[in-house]
């Protein structure tokens, strides 16, 4: 027999142990963003007691019962001075659901809430619900817009794989009582990453969608889009307007989404979105980022060449290798922006940054001229005006 009570005091020792692991800033940088040593939510921060049971009686080995496989896909909010992170939580079977972890400073010491999210189902139940934006709207709800994924009615019995992805709605006041609305309805037969945006829009509910054809594959549709809506309590878009497609030859060639809701700022609203393109090794997801003018939502005015974060080291291995995503950040009051991003769809890290950086980035950078040629023309104006630069003096001539 093993001393369970000495095993139990082991096990829960650890995991107090490992949440409470500082997370320190790594110092090399771009001059864009931070990176930070650990993961800030991972499957091990799960509570010791949604894995184990804690009955001698019954669980007489102390075994976990419930694992969990992986933590990632988290949308964000600060409330009550708390950084909130509502993970997509995926355990051993598969299915993922949503779990609210909490942090006084939004780099560690994250906490999940006692239970998971209690989500209520629609009369035509989810399989699978992921990738929740958390967005305070400013109607005076905090919605939730996700991913619900139901097996294809016309899946012939050989493809136990193709699905239906389509737009959860829920809202909330405190992230604890949720209130599920219906599915969103648009023309695409397909929909993923569905965000809401913040403001009324023209008296309407703005939503940014992902039309897709199929299940993985963009097909004809793909691209970010914009659609409104007149009611939120029964959503329907009829119209959906692209705003940024994918594009050959990019780091969004084969499809992309936009990730957390947009940021205002003066010059513009501030999107961070994921681009993905084929290669020999499979997809390869990566971050990019770009900005819309202020009145015509539909239209991007500034975009960087390339990808804004693309997994790293580490970062690059997981349960869907090569791949950072991302559908929650944070902006502080004093302009600081905590950009939490997952990688490889296995865990949770953030990347700090300031919307002053974040908007010199994007309107600054140059843009991608989509051949290789206009490529090493704006390296070589850098080399040029750099000419001018004299670092005995710290003076940059002008012309
Ligand atoms: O596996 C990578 C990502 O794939 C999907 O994103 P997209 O709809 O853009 O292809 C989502 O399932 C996402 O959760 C996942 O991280």
């Amino acid at each position: 027999m093993i001393d369970f009570n000495k095993r139990l005091q082991k096990l829960q020792e650890a995991h107090a142990a490992f949440i409470k692991l500082p997370n320190a800033k790594i110092a090399e940088s771009n001059g864009v963003y931070n990176r930070y040593e650990h993961p800030v939510l991972t499957a091990a921060h799960a509570p010791l007691t949604w894995r184990y049971d804690f009955n001698p009686e019954t669980n007489p080995f102390l075994m976990e019962r419930i694992g969990i496989n992986a933590v990632f896909n988290a949308g964000a909010i600060k409330l009550d001075g708390k950084y909130l992170l509502v993970a997509r939580v995926e355990a051993l079977d598969r299915k993922s659901f949503f779990a609210v972890a909490e942090s006084p400073n939004g780099i560690d010491n994250f906490q999940f809430w006692e239970k998971p999210v209690a989500l209520p189902e629609t009369e035509e139940p989810d399989t699978n619900v992921y990738d929740m934006r958390v967005i305070q709207h400013e109607d005076g709800w905090i919605y939730g817009l996700f991913c619900t994924e139901r097996k294809d009615p016309a899946a012939p019995a050989t493809d136990q794989s193709m699905a239906i992805a389509q737009c959860g709605i829920v809202r909330t006041k405190d992230l604890k009582i949720w209130e599920r609305l219906p599915d969103l309805k648009t023309p695409s037969p397909q929909q993923r990453n569905v965000v809401l945006h913040p403001e009324f829009v023209e008296g309407m509910y703005g939503f940014y969608t992902r039309p897709q054809d199929g299940f993985i594959e963009s097909g004809t549709g793909g691209g970010i889009g914009f659609g409104l809506s007149a009611s939120i309590e029964n959503a329907v878009i009829t119209k959906e307007i692209i705003v940024d497609n994918k594009q050959y030859h990019t780091v969004y060639e084969a499809k992309n989404g936009l990730g957390p809701e947009p940021i205002k700022t003066e010059k513009g609203w501030l999107h961070l979105a994921h681009g993905v393109r084929n290669t020999a090794a499979g997809l390869r997801y990566v971050l990019y980022m770009f900005m819309t003018d202020l009145q015509d939502l539909t239209k991007v005015i500034h975009k960087p060449a390339g990808y804004f974060i693309a997994p790293m080291g580490e970062e690059r291995i997981g349960d869907v290798s090569n791949v950072v995503f991302a559908n929650g950040w944070i902006k502080d009051e004093d302009g600081k922006v905590f950009i939490y991003y997952a990688s490889s769809d296995t865990r949770m890290h953030v990347a700090t940054s300031t919307i002053e950086q974040l908007m010199d980035y994007v309107i600054n950078t140059p843009e991608d001229g989509l051949r290789s040629a206009t490529s090493v023309q704006s390296i070589n104006k850098i080399v040029d005006d750099n000419k001018r630069f004299s670092l005995e003096s710290g003076i940059f001539q002008e012309q």
